[in-house]
């Protein structure tokens, strides 16, 4: 585990904040400092789910990672400018509150150039048909960290057939422990381990409609 990997499993918000900046100003690539908070956070998911952290830890572990991508994110999003030209409808699905990944994949899509309507958090299956009505976008992505999201993701797509929308909307879907078996059970179209990759499918998705 590296220093900055380490600080944020033992939540040393000050270590974690100085680490960022020192390694930014060193000019260290903004997307590996990304993914070592990530490991971090990864741990801190660990250690709760092992009974050595509670909640508490988990709500700090979010803030703490938050005020780092303060100081990281415009240097993630200056290597990204696209030309995406797509519209995207976005939300993490309903019983499913974290939004820290869901809005870095906002982030990078809008930065690429696409138009991201964000519906949010617990967003319920009929409210994404709703938007997806109303803006016409061709592209669903969903984020779901808890694995009871999947059925809630597979109902999702399953109320995009029944709207008559399941022929004109691709969906892609992530967050944690998505693979290509959820993909299947699921009915989504595609998954992404990260932001970028979501820049990639929905790029690849706008390709595939014409
Ligand atoms: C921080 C955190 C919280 C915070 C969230 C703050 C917030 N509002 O976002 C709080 C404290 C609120 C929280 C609550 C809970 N949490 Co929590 N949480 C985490 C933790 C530690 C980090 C998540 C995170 O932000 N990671 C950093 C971001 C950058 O990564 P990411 O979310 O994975 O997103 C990236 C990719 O997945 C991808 N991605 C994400 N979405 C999408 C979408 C698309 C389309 C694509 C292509 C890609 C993509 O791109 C992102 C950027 O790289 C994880 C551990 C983990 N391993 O993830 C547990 C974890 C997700 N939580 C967990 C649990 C159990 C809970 C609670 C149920 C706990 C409880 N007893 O109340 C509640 C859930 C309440 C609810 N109904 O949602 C479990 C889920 C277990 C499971 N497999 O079901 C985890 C895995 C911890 C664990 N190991 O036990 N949590």
């Amino acid at each position: 585990m590296n220093e900055l990997t380490g600080a944020l499993a033992e939540l040393e918000e000050k270590s974690v904040r100085e680490l960022v900046q020192a390694q930014l100003s060193n000019g260290k690539d903004p997307m590996k400092i990304l993914e070592d908070l990530k490991v971090g956070m990864d741990i801190v998911g660990q250690r709760f789910a092992e009974g050595e952290y509670f909640l508490v830890e988990l709500v700090m572990s979010a803030d703490i990672f938050n005020r780092a991508l303060d100081i990281l994110e415009p240097k993630l999003l200056e290597a990204q400018k696209g030309e995406g030209k797509g519209t995207i409808v976005i939300g993490t699905v309903k019983g499913d509150i974290h939004y820290i990944g869901k809005n870095l994949v906002v982030a990078f899509l809008k930065s690429n150039g696409f138009e991201v309507h964000d519906l949010g958090e617990d967003v319920a299956p009929e409210r994404f048909v709703e938007k997806l009505k109303e803006s016409g976008a061709p592209i669903l992505a969903l984020s779901g960290l808890i694995t009871t999201t999947h059925d809630v993701m597979r109902e999702t797509v399953e109320a995009l057939k029944s709207a008559g929308l399941r022929d004109k909307v691709k969906v892609m879907i992530g967050g944690c422990d998505v693979n290509q078996e959820v993909v299947d059970y699921t009915g989504a179209d595609a998954f992404g381990g990260d932001a970028v990759s979501a820049v990639e499918i929905a790029g690849r998705f706008l390709a595939e409609l014409g």
